[in-house]
């Protein structure tokens, strides 16, 4: 059984999709960031880093998303990764995208959010992430407009995890980031699935109000 460190609608949301398109057996643990969980001494011997996701499997620690997201596909049965071959590696190369460039460029924002006062410095701060992401969501958008999922017809984990930080506008009205539409009906077909509506039940997330 695996364990699952998340927070409500965070990146860790696209392993907990993961978990239950695979049908794993796994057990939830709520490290609310809202509620500074992520800062608990006990969390922190988990992950000094102090984020979410992590994922224990028969006590081996796994600390970055990517990885974790890689663990589970390497070794359950599923129709998200390619065995082998160019096909994997590009599936590896969106998901790499998702997590290392486009979330990064959140990250960003969210340090932008939490460290810089309010004001021109902030504005100024906002506007240039601002402009990374958005050409990074024209990029998914052109990458969309003749195939339905970034590695064609087959869903893999980069279209997960890319729906995931679609919704994170929200907590980050600011940068003004606009879907085209490729993109949007790719985020609204993966937020459909059962796994995905499953997990969001599970986090209590109602994407309306949260993310
Ligand atoms: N590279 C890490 C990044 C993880 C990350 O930044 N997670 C965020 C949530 S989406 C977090 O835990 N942030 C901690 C905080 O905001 O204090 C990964 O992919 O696992």
């Amino acid at each position: 059984m695996y364990k699952l460190y998340y927070s409500p609608a965070a990146c860790s949301l696209a392993i907990h999709v993961i978990l239950r398109e695979l049908d794993a057996k796994f057990e939830a643990i709520n490290t609310s960031l809202q509620e500074g969980k992520n800062r608990s001494p006990e969390f922190l011997k988990i992950n000094p880093r102090g984020n979410v996701p992590v994922l224990v499997d028969n006590g081996a620690v796994i600390r970055e998303g990517a990885a974790i997201i890689l663990h589970l596909l390497d070794n359950n049965a599923n129709n998200l990764l390619p065995k082998t071959g160019l096909e994997r590696t590009r599936a590896i190369e969106w998901l790499m995208f998702a997590n290392s460039t486009l979330h990064a460029n959140y990250s960003k924002a969210f340090t932008v959010a939490r460290a810089i006062p309010e004001g021109d410095a902030q504005q100024q701060a906002f506007k240039a992430i601002g402009d990374m992401i958005q050409k990074n969501w024209d990029e998914l958008d052109a990458t969309l407009a003749n195939q339905q999922f970034l590695c064609g017809s087959q869903i893999s984990p980069a279209d997960i995890l890319i729906s995931v930080i679609a919704h994170w506008d929200v907590w980050l009205p600011q940068l003004s980031i606009k879907l085209g539409k490729n993109a949007q009906r790719l985020v609204n077909e993966v937020v459909a699935r059962p796994a995905y509506q499953q997990a969001l039940a599970a986090e209590q997330v109602t994407y309306q109000e949260a993310a």
